[in-house]
């Protein structure tokens, strides 16, 4: 497990993490906000407490989801959901991400929903990161960046991001099927190995130069504040590459 913020951790010890932090997240939320719920584990336990923040404190919220799966854990414990709509600005964004700049630069898409992710938090006054202590990292790129590809495209979306350096391989289905894993917008996804990738906003504007690319993994200028677990303590990174102990939403920039 990589991060500046930590020795390697088991599953179970990240997911104590993802949990706690997701519990932090629920305790942000104030009456009458309207919110973008995230996407992937970390956000499914940011969901539950604030489903049961609703249930307890009969919370009024709004909420849109950037997934089909956030969609029906958020129906499950009982949290208002909204489609977008013209007009619709959102109080505030709490998602997940695979890697995490000291920049808050993030790549996010692990769970292939990345498109709708980014239009919900662009849709919003603040984006704030949750994570698990392996997210942090120095340079982003070890982990491979998600593209949302239009399958008539597939080939030659390859050929363009082979050219800018980068080894696409095209997402299966998990369980040993050898079909492509669709998106909720039944597109696949091609993850693209860089490597180190020393300039994000150069590749995220190379990548948006290609027909057929849906959207990219790459967040630049997103995120306003990320919340990351270590063990028991909570920490927030700021964009100025500021990391200390999170004790009161008066830190959050
Ligand atoms: C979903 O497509 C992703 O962007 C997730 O937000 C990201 O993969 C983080 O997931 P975890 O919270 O499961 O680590």
């Amino acid at each position: 497990v990589r991060g500046k913020l930590g020795s390697a951790k088991t599953k179970q010890q990240l997911n104590s993490e993802k949990e706690l932090v997701g519990r932090a997240a629920a305790g942000l939320v104030q009456p009458g906000m309207k919110l973008g719920l995230g996407s992937g584990s970390t956000s499914y336990h940011f969901i539950r407490f604030l489903g049961e923040r609703v249930e307890r404190e009969n919370l009024r919220i709004e909420a849109v989801a950037s997934s089909r799966d956030s969609e029906a854990v958020a129906r499950e414990v009982g949290i208002l959901l909204s489609e977008p709509r013209r007009g619709l600005r959102l109080d505030l964004a709490i998602d997940g991400a695979d890697e995490i700049g000291p920049d808050l630069s993030l790549i996010k898409g692990g769970g292939g929903a990345h498109l709708r992710e980014k239009v919900v938090v662009a849709a919003a006054d603040y984006f704030l990161v949750i994570a698990d202590s392996s997210k942090l990292v120095q340079q982003l790129g070890s982990f491979p960046v998600p593209l949302e590809v239009v399958p008539f495209a597939l080939p030659w979306v390859m050929d363009r991001v082979e050219a800018i350096g980068a080894e696409p391989v095209l997402r299966l289905e998990q369980g040993g099927a050898d079909r492509p894993c669709l998106t909720d917008q039944q597109n696949y996804l091609l993850d693209c190995r860089f490597g180190g990738i020393d300039d994000p906003a150069q590749v995220a504007v190379r990548l948006e130069k290609i027909p057929g690319i849906v959207a990219h993994g790459l967040f630049i200028g997103y995120a306003r504040a990320a919340l990351i677990a270590q063990d028991k303590e909570i920490m927030v990174l700021r964009s100025d590459g500021t990391l200390e102990r999170f004790d009161t939403c008066d830190q959050l920039p």
